[in-house]
Protein backbone atom coordinates (compact mmCIF):
# COMPACT_ATOMS: atom_id res chain seq x y z
CA UNK A 1 0.00 0.00 0.00
CA UNK A 2 1.64 3.68 -0.55
CA UNK A 3 1.51 6.08 1.55
CA UNK A 4 0.31 9.43 0.90
CA UNK A 5 3.46 11.87 0.28
CA UNK A 6 3.99 14.25 2.90
CA UNK A 7 3.31 17.80 2.90
CA UNK A 8 6.63 19.98 1.56
CA UNK A 9 6.87 23.22 3.49
CA UNK A 10 9.62 25.88 2.50
CA UNK A 11 11.40 27.65 5.10
CA UNK A 12 13.83 30.60 4.79
CA UNK A 13 16.02 30.97 7.64
CA UNK A 14 19.71 31.21 9.28
CA UNK A 15 21.42 27.82 9.60
CA UNK A 16 22.48 27.28 13.54
CA UNK A 17 25.15 24.53 13.82
CA UNK A 18 23.95 23.35 16.96
CA UNK A 19 20.85 22.51 15.24
CA UNK A 20 19.12 23.90 18.69
CA UNK A 21 17.01 26.88 16.73
CA UNK A 22 16.94 28.00 12.78
CA UNK A 23 16.63 26.14 9.95
CA UNK A 24 18.04 22.73 11.40
CA UNK A 25 15.47 22.81 14.24
CA UNK A 26 13.23 23.63 11.82
CA UNK A 27 13.79 20.96 9.39
CA UNK A 28 13.70 18.80 12.85
CA UNK A 29 10.24 20.03 13.86
CA UNK A 30 9.06 19.46 10.39
CA UNK A 31 10.42 15.86 10.05
CA UNK A 32 9.07 15.20 13.19
CA UNK A 33 5.24 16.13 12.14
CA UNK A 34 4.99 14.23 8.70
CA UNK A 35 6.34 17.22 6.78
CA UNK A 36 8.87 17.65 3.72
CA UNK A 37 11.30 20.78 4.96
CA UNK A 38 12.71 22.14 1.51
CA UNK A 39 15.36 24.82 2.93
CA UNK A 40 16.64 28.14 1.75
CA UNK A 41 19.77 29.21 3.24
CA UNK A 42 19.45 33.03 3.85
CA UNK A 43 22.66 33.29 6.29
CA UNK A 44 25.22 31.30 8.47
CA UNK A 45 26.00 31.76 11.87
CA UNK A 46 29.05 30.48 13.73
CA UNK A 47 27.53 29.50 17.73
CA UNK A 48 27.31 26.81 20.69
CA UNK A 49 24.95 26.48 23.47
CA UNK A 50 26.03 29.15 24.87
CA UNK A 51 26.16 31.94 22.52
CA UNK A 52 26.50 33.50 18.52
CA UNK A 53 29.75 34.27 17.68
CA UNK A 54 29.07 35.45 14.06
CA UNK A 55 26.42 35.87 11.14
CA UNK A 56 27.07 36.13 7.57
CA UNK A 57 23.90 36.85 5.26
CA UNK A 58 23.95 35.04 2.28
CA UNK A 59 23.68 37.19 -0.86
CA UNK A 60 20.37 37.76 -1.99
CA UNK A 61 20.83 36.89 -5.35
CA UNK A 62 21.53 33.17 -4.03
CA UNK A 63 18.39 33.58 -1.65
CA UNK A 64 16.42 34.08 -4.75
CA UNK A 65 18.41 31.68 -6.76
CA UNK A 66 17.91 28.95 -4.13
CA UNK A 67 13.85 29.27 -3.70
CA UNK A 68 13.12 29.87 -7.37
CA UNK A 69 14.79 26.78 -8.76
CA UNK A 70 12.52 24.43 -5.74
CA UNK A 71 9.06 26.81 -6.25
CA UNK A 72 9.55 26.18 -9.95
CA UNK A 73 9.99 22.32 -9.36
CA UNK A 74 7.68 21.61 -6.24
CA UNK A 75 4.31 22.59 -4.90
CA UNK A 76 4.64 23.85 -1.12
CA UNK A 77 2.13 23.47 0.95
CA UNK A 78 3.16 26.40 2.88
CA UNK A 79 5.96 29.01 3.53
CA UNK A 80 8.14 29.63 7.19
CA UNK A 81 10.21 32.42 7.13
CA UNK A 82 13.18 32.99 10.08
CA UNK A 83 16.00 34.59 10.64
CA UNK A 84 16.34 36.41 6.84
CA UNK A 85 19.81 38.27 7.78
CA UNK A 86 19.75 41.23 5.82
CA UNK A 87 17.44 44.00 4.35
CA UNK A 88 18.29 42.70 1.04
CA UNK A 89 16.97 39.30 1.64
CA UNK A 90 13.78 40.42 3.26
CA UNK A 91 13.58 42.71 0.03
CA UNK A 92 13.71 39.48 -2.02
CA UNK A 93 11.90 36.77 0.42
CA UNK A 94 8.60 39.25 -0.09
CA UNK A 95 9.27 39.62 -3.66
CA UNK A 96 9.47 35.77 -4.09
CA UNK A 97 6.06 34.76 -1.32
CA UNK A 98 4.47 37.66 -3.25
CA UNK A 99 3.84 35.69 -6.44
CA UNK A 100 2.08 33.00 -3.28
CA UNK A 101 -0.68 34.55 -2.71
CA UNK A 102 -2.70 31.23 -1.55
CA UNK A 103 0.04 29.72 0.14
CA UNK A 104 -0.43 30.04 4.28
CA UNK A 105 2.83 31.88 4.76
CA UNK A 106 3.89 32.07 8.96
CA UNK A 107 6.37 34.63 9.68
CA UNK A 108 8.74 33.59 12.91
CA UNK A 109 9.99 37.31 13.30
CA UNK A 110 13.64 36.70 14.74
CA UNK A 111 15.15 39.84 16.14
CA UNK A 112 17.62 38.71 18.50
CA UNK A 113 18.34 35.29 20.15
CA UNK A 114 16.89 34.61 23.72
CA UNK A 115 20.23 34.77 24.94
CA UNK A 116 20.76 38.90 23.41
CA UNK A 117 22.55 38.03 20.51
CA UNK A 118 21.16 40.80 18.18
CA UNK A 119 19.89 39.69 14.57
CA UNK A 120 17.90 42.64 13.65
CA UNK A 121 19.03 46.43 12.90
CA UNK A 122 16.11 48.95 12.87
CA UNK A 123 16.00 49.16 8.86
CA UNK A 124 15.70 45.09 9.09
CA UNK A 125 12.83 45.72 11.28
CA UNK A 126 11.31 48.43 9.16
CA UNK A 127 11.58 46.27 5.96
CA UNK A 128 9.85 43.30 7.90
CA UNK A 129 6.77 45.56 8.73
CA UNK A 130 6.19 46.93 5.39
CA UNK A 131 7.32 43.96 3.24
CA UNK A 132 7.20 40.68 5.13
CA UNK A 133 4.21 41.45 7.54
CA UNK A 134 1.81 42.41 5.34
CA UNK A 135 1.32 39.34 3.41
CA UNK A 136 1.49 37.06 6.64
CA UNK A 137 -1.12 34.42 7.47
CA UNK A 138 0.57 34.60 11.19
CA UNK A 139 3.07 36.62 12.62
CA UNK A 140 4.67 34.51 15.94
CA UNK A 141 6.57 37.50 17.63
CA UNK A 142 7.54 37.02 21.21
CA UNK A 143 6.17 39.52 23.19
CA UNK A 144 10.30 41.19 23.35
CA UNK A 145 9.42 41.22 19.60
CA UNK A 146 5.90 41.85 19.54
CA UNK A 147 6.88 45.35 21.47
CA UNK A 148 10.21 46.20 19.04
CA UNK A 149 7.54 44.96 16.16
CA UNK A 150 4.90 47.86 17.12
CA UNK A 151 7.82 50.52 17.50
CA UNK A 152 6.65 50.52 21.23
CA UNK A 153 9.85 51.57 23.10
CA UNK A 154 10.64 48.61 25.88
CA UNK A 155 10.05 51.26 28.86
CA UNK A 156 6.69 52.15 27.94
CA UNK A 157 3.85 49.88 29.66
CA UNK A 158 2.12 49.15 26.32
CA UNK A 159 -0.43 46.02 26.56
CA UNK A 160 0.44 43.08 24.57
CA UNK A 161 -2.94 43.45 22.71
CA UNK A 162 -2.34 46.97 21.47
CA UNK A 163 1.17 45.47 20.08
CA UNK A 164 -0.99 43.02 18.24
CA UNK A 165 -3.77 45.36 17.29
CA UNK A 166 -0.83 47.67 15.57
CA UNK A 167 1.14 44.68 14.07
CA UNK A 168 -2.82 43.33 12.82
CA UNK A 169 -2.89 47.18 11.38
CA UNK A 170 -0.16 46.35 8.70
CA UNK A 171 -2.21 43.46 7.15
CA UNK A 172 -1.00 40.16 8.09
CA UNK A 173 -4.53 37.63 9.32
CA UNK A 174 -3.26 36.71 12.71
CA UNK A 175 -0.69 37.54 15.19
CA UNK A 176 0.44 35.01 17.86
CA UNK A 177 2.35 36.81 20.67
CA UNK A 178 4.37 34.41 23.26
CA UNK A 179 4.63 35.04 26.41
CA UNK A 180 8.16 33.20 27.96
CA UNK A 181 9.54 36.26 28.12
CA UNK A 182 6.68 38.30 30.70
CA UNK A 183 7.01 37.70 34.62
CA UNK A 184 3.74 35.65 35.13
CA UNK A 185 3.14 32.37 36.68
CA UNK A 186 2.17 29.88 33.86
CA UNK A 187 3.39 31.42 30.33
CA UNK A 188 0.33 32.85 28.52
CA UNK A 189 0.30 32.59 24.58
CA UNK A 190 -2.66 34.76 23.14
CA UNK A 191 -3.66 34.19 19.13
CA UNK A 192 -5.17 37.55 18.24
CA UNK A 193 -7.25 37.86 15.01
CA UNK A 194 -8.59 40.93 13.60
CA UNK A 195 -12.01 40.53 15.29
CA UNK A 196 -9.76 40.17 18.49
CA UNK A 197 -8.19 37.62 21.09
CA UNK A 198 -9.11 34.32 18.89
CA UNK A 199 -7.65 32.03 21.97
CA UNK A 200 -5.21 32.07 25.27
CA UNK A 201 -3.34 28.73 26.31
CA UNK A 202 -1.50 28.72 29.09
CA UNK A 203 1.31 26.69 30.01
CA UNK A 204 3.02 25.26 32.80
CA UNK A 205 6.50 27.42 33.05
CA UNK A 206 9.11 25.26 32.81
CA UNK A 207 12.78 25.39 34.38
CA UNK A 208 14.90 25.74 32.01
CA UNK A 209 17.07 27.86 29.09
CA UNK A 210 15.79 26.80 25.96
CA UNK A 211 17.67 27.60 22.76
CA UNK A 212 15.15 27.16 19.71
CA UNK A 213 11.68 26.98 20.93
CA UNK A 214 10.18 30.08 18.89
CA UNK A 215 11.52 28.47 15.74
CA UNK A 216 10.37 25.04 17.25
CA UNK A 217 6.39 26.74 17.57
CA UNK A 218 6.40 28.31 14.15
CA UNK A 219 7.51 25.27 12.39
CA UNK A 220 5.04 23.42 14.13
CA UNK A 221 1.98 25.57 13.04
CA UNK A 222 3.60 25.39 9.46
CA UNK A 223 3.31 22.16 9.79
CA UNK A 224 0.03 21.21 10.97
CA UNK A 225 -1.18 24.01 8.81
CA UNK A 226 0.66 21.87 6.21
CA UNK A 227 -1.44 19.30 7.23
CA UNK A 228 -4.60 20.62 6.63
CA UNK A 229 -5.30 22.26 10.10
CA UNK A 230 -7.39 25.81 10.50
CA UNK A 231 -4.98 28.50 12.15
CA UNK A 232 -7.03 28.44 15.94
CA UNK A 233 -6.02 24.04 15.91
CA UNK A 234 -3.08 24.50 14.34
CA UNK A 235 -1.80 27.12 16.73
CA UNK A 236 -3.06 24.62 20.11
CA UNK A 237 -1.32 21.87 18.58
CA UNK A 238 2.19 23.43 17.62
CA UNK A 239 1.95 24.54 21.62
CA UNK A 240 1.40 21.14 22.73
CA UNK A 241 4.16 19.75 20.79
CA UNK A 242 6.66 22.83 21.81
CA UNK A 243 5.93 22.35 24.95
CA UNK A 244 6.79 18.12 24.86
CA UNK A 245 9.42 19.03 22.90
CA UNK A 246 11.21 21.57 25.55
CA UNK A 247 9.82 19.12 28.49
CA UNK A 248 12.12 16.35 26.99
CA UNK A 249 14.75 19.21 26.24
CA UNK A 250 18.45 17.65 26.87
CA UNK A 251 21.47 19.65 27.43
CA UNK A 252 24.40 18.41 24.99
CA UNK A 253 26.98 21.38 26.20
CA UNK A 254 27.14 24.37 28.35
CA UNK A 255 24.92 26.53 27.89
CA UNK A 256 21.32 26.39 26.65
CA UNK A 257 19.01 23.49 26.37
CA UNK A 258 17.81 21.63 23.12
CA UNK A 259 14.52 20.82 22.72
CA UNK A 260 13.71 17.16 21.63
CA UNK A 261 12.03 17.25 18.68
CA UNK A 262 11.54 13.84 18.26
CA UNK A 263 10.42 13.43 21.75
CA UNK A 264 7.85 10.72 20.73
CA UNK A 265 10.84 8.48 19.52
CA UNK A 266 12.16 7.85 22.95
CA UNK A 267 10.85 5.76 26.13
CA UNK A 268 9.42 7.85 29.45
CA UNK A 269 12.69 6.84 31.14
CA UNK A 270 14.83 8.48 28.70
CA UNK A 271 12.89 11.59 29.00
CA UNK A 272 13.63 11.73 32.53
CA UNK A 273 15.06 15.63 33.62
CA UNK A 274 18.52 14.13 35.32
CA UNK A 275 19.58 11.89 32.88
CA UNK A 276 19.15 14.29 29.78
CA UNK A 277 21.28 16.50 31.60
CA UNK A 278 18.23 18.12 33.31
CA UNK A 279 17.39 21.86 32.56
CA UNK A 280 19.21 25.25 34.13
CA UNK A 281 16.92 28.05 36.15
CA UNK A 282 17.54 31.16 34.12
CA UNK A 283 13.98 31.49 32.42
CA UNK A 284 15.19 33.04 29.19
CA UNK A 285 14.51 31.00 26.05
CA UNK A 286 14.46 31.70 22.11
O1 LIG B 1 15.98 31.31 17.97
C1 LIG B 1 16.14 32.25 16.99
C2 LIG B 1 17.19 31.89 15.98
C3 LIG B 1 16.82 31.75 14.65
N1 LIG B 1 17.71 31.46 13.68
C4 LIG B 1 19.01 31.25 13.97
C5 LIG B 1 19.47 31.36 15.28
C6 LIG B 1 18.53 31.68 16.33
C7 LIG B 1 18.99 31.78 17.71
O2 LIG B 1 20.14 31.67 18.04
O3 LIG B 1 20.76 31.15 15.55
C8 LIG B 1 19.97 30.93 12.86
Amino acid sequence: MLLPAPPLVLVFAGSDPTAGAGLQADLLTLGSLGCHGLSVVTALTVQDTAGVEQVMAVDADWVVDQARQLLEDMAVAAIKIGMLGSVENIAAVAEIVSDYPEVPLILDPVLASGRGDEFATEDDIAALHELIIPQSTIVTPNSIEARRLAQVDASDDIALADCAARLLAAGPEYVLITGTHENSPQVVNTLYGTAGVVREDRWERLPGAYHGSGCTLASAIAAMLANGLEIPEAVREAQEYTWQALRAAFRPGMGQSIPDRFFWARTVDDVDEAARGGARDDPATD
